[in-house]
């Protein structure tokens, strides 16, 4: 970051008295072509191979307006590599983030599930690991759900999150966000404004981030020498078991095992002390990491588990390539199927993934019109690529459906218990591997 970029920060305490958005720099047109990436994310070593190549694919966020429909959107290749040094699963490209996170249609308080769930994560390791006066960081703090869940008022609060359009809506809701990317120079300059942190959070986050050695240098300075740095990231066994391909995305660069996670903390002096696992997000890994450079003997326990598994495997990757390539055949079929049957299927679900599958599939508004989506500010607007237009969730009822194709997966038990009543006047819930829901 440049001294002129680091000016404003002279103003941080003030403001994150005041929870106001604090903006570091002005935002530079994203240059729109992305590069290749050829040493690892984890270990920096050249032994990347590709296990599965879904082509090139349009940013899975970036809905379209309905003006804007016959311009031509941007494609950026979209292919895994394997690192088999240390097991690291990552892409091969790299998006700029500018281009991705500047603007953000994905809202953390979209689910109340989620909602709870990141809500209990602060709550708890507030309460394990803050004293009185201490600070929380929140890296990725998106609109300040988890943040606010935080109801102790002896202790001070900061988000950091790029997306200009959402940090404003977490500084509404009384929580000052610093609205850039995490760094290791901003992480200096808030150890220097407002002391280190006891508690650094990093949910859903990790993976988008390409220089992990940079983040990883920015928590070794801001975090305070008894304090935890929490990481949430999915987690890689159940992303390969479940063939969870549509969650590769661009804006998902890594795809973390506790192995190669533990060996990047050990390179910057830090460890990991406890993993827990959540079914969240198709199985996620909550890793609590701390200053110091051994194995404790949890992590070891995971790494062991891992290598059972044969995550570090290429052939393991194999078999995933051919799950996805069969569904790029089976999802379309079942739609056609149903199509001829004059039977009437909605998309349930805007989400990332839900682009990547359709996107792949090459599922256009002839097998599928509409989805619905429950966050507004993706209303209205259209699959990039595949252009279903995306509504509001009345439209289950205006629409009355047959059939339910479930792209939002992850959040199955909190949307069938929303949509009893679809499902007790005979609608069916249909999962993107062609499960039926009850
Ligand atoms: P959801 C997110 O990916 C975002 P996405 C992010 N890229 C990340 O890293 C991963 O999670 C892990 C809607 N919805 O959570 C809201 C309903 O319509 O699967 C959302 O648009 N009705 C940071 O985008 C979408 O579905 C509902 O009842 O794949 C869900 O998106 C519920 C619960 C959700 O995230």
């Amino acid at each position: 970051m440049s001294t002129e970029q680091a000016q404003p920060q002279r103003a941080l305490a003030e403001r994150m008295e005041r929870s106001q958005v604090i903006t570091l720099s002005e935002f530079q047109p994203a240059d729109p072509s992305s590069w290749e990436r050829t040493s690892c994310r984890a270990c920096l070593k050249t032994d990347l191979v590709e296990v599965l190549n879904l082509g090139e694919q349009p940013p899975s966020n970036a809905f379209v307006a309905t003006e804007d429909l016959g311009k031509q959107e941007s494609r950026f290749p979209l292919s895994l590599r394997l690192c088999e040094s240390c097991g690291m699963v990552q892409l091969g490209h790299v998006v700029p983030p500018e281009l991705l996170f500047r603007s953000y249609l994905f809202f953390t308080s979209s689910s109340k599930w989620m909602a709870d769930h990141f809500g209990k994560l602060m709550t708890e390791n507030a309460a394990e690991f803050v004293p009185p006066g201490g600070l929380i960081v929140e890296i990725g703090s998106n609109d300040g759900t988890a943040l606010s869940a935080i109801q102790r008022s002896d202790v001070r609060l900061l988000g950091i999150d790029p997306a200009r359009n959402i940090s404003v809506m977490a500084a509404s809701r009384g929580i000052p966000t610093i609205a850039e990317f995490f760094s290791e120079p901003i992480a200096a300059e808030v150890a220097k404004v407002a002391g280190q942190a006891h508690l650094i959070v990093a949910c859903n986050v990790l993976g988008h981030i390409n220089n992990l050695d940079d983040v990883c240098e920015g928590v070794r300075k801001l975090l305070h020498p008894q304090g935890a740095f929490v990481i949430e990231v999915p987690y890689l066994a159940p992303f390969v078991e479940r063939n969870e391909y549509d969650t590769i995305y661009h804006e998902h660069l890594s795809y973390f095992a506790v192995r190669p996670l533990a060996a990047l903390m050990n390179r910057h002096g830090l460890h990991v002390e406890r993993v827990q696992l959540f079914p969240v997000h198709g199985g996620t890994i909550r890793v609590t990491v701390k200053h110091g450079v051994w194995r404790s003997d949890d992590a070891q326990a995971w790494l062991k588990r891992e290598e059972a598994a044969g995550l570090s495997k290429q052939s393991t990757y194999a078999r995933m390539a051919e799950l996805t390539i069969r569904n790029k055949t089976e999802l379309p079929t079942k739609l056609a199927e149903l199509k001829r049957a004059g039977k009437k299927v909605l998309g349930y679900g805007a989400p990332a993934k839900g682009t990547v599958r359709l996107n792949y599939c090459g599922i256009g508004t002839d097998l599928l019109a509409e989805v619905t989506d429950s966050t507004p500010a993706k209303q209205g607007l259209h699959i990039p690529g595949t252009h279903q237009h995306i509504r509001a969730p009345s439209a289950l009822n205006d629409i009355n459906p047959d059939y339910v194709l479930l792209l939002a997966w992850n959040h199955a038990p909190e949307i069938l218990a929303r949509e009893s009543a679809f499902i007790a006047r005979g609608g069916k819930f249909l999962t993107p591997w062609l499960e039926e829901l009850k």
